[in-house]
């Protein structure tokens, strides 16, 4: 069968994709099915499960049961910690917040995590994770030394870094629910001195602001707080469509 990390790639060969992110603490699991379905038929392409808290491996396989059974899209756990866990989802982004202060977010939790991740069979995805400006509650929870949003060189050192220890991914993430999402221009920086995918996310809930991030030359947009706030389909398919260049 082909791997998920697969699957993102070849989609991704195609265009930009979109990814839809759901909190599992934010509604019931039969919601985040009913969410999932819908972003599936607004063009979404996988769905991540994650939070910074409040996520349980309860809540987290119940709501990425859910999602598979109503949406069938590929579910990825988006982890906010080591402490859930759940071969429920297709795959884990094995991510490391490259920009924090402590050293767990960087490689502690993942040493703490990976025998486990390894006996349940998860297919795990390598991801360099980096936070900017404003970072939101991933930043405070994290200790990020944020990157600040004039600074578009130190994004492309952290895309290098990831690059160079093999990551199949790199995550430029502004904070769930930011007032700004991450630069066009630190994007385009990124994108041009970097052959690693791509991901971007944090505050991108308008079809402008979803295809200033694919005209920088993202490779996936996240959508978070869009699906949460929004219960009008109509902008749902707009922000998917602009993501995809559609
Ligand atoms: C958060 O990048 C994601 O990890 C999505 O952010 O909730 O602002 O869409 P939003």
């Amino acid at each position: 069968m082909m791997t998920v990390r697969q699957y993102l790639l070849d989609r991704i060969a195609n265009g930009t994709i979109h990814m839809a992110l759901i909190d599992p603490d934010k509604q019931s699991p039969e919601d985040a099915g009913k969410i999932a379905r819908k972003m599936k038929d607004a063009g979404t392409d996988a769905i991540l499960i994650g939070g910074s808290t409040g996520v349980t491996t309860g809540n987290l396989t119940s709501t990425a049961k859910a999602i598979k059974e109503s949406s069938g899209l590929p579910t990825i756990h988006f982890p906010g910690g080591p402490d859930e866990l759940s071969p429920a989802v297709d795959a884990i982004f094995f991510m490391s917040m490259m920009n924090s202060a402590d050293l767990n977010n960087v490689v502690g939790y993942q040493v703490y995590a990976a025998p486990f991740i390894k006996k349940l069979g998860i297919e795990s995805i390598p991801m360099g994770y980096v936070i900017v400006e404003p970072g939101m509650k991933v930043g405070e929870v994290g200790k990020a030394k944020l990157i600040k949003r004039d600074d578009p060189k130190k994004a492309v050192a952290y895309a290098m870094t990831a690059e160079m220890y093999g990551m199949s991914f790199f995550y430029l993430e502004a904070g769930s629910g930011a007032d700004r999402p991450v630069p066009p221009e630190m994007i385009a920086a990124v994108k041009a001195s970097t052959k690693i995918p791509l991901i971007v996310g944090g505050g991108i809930r308008t079809p402008e602001t979803a295809e200033a991030a694919r005209k920088a030359g993202a490779d996936a947009i996240v959508t978070g707080t869009l699906l949460e706030q929004c219960d009008n389909d109509e902008i749902l398919r707009a922000v998917v469509k602009a993501a995809k260049g559609l």
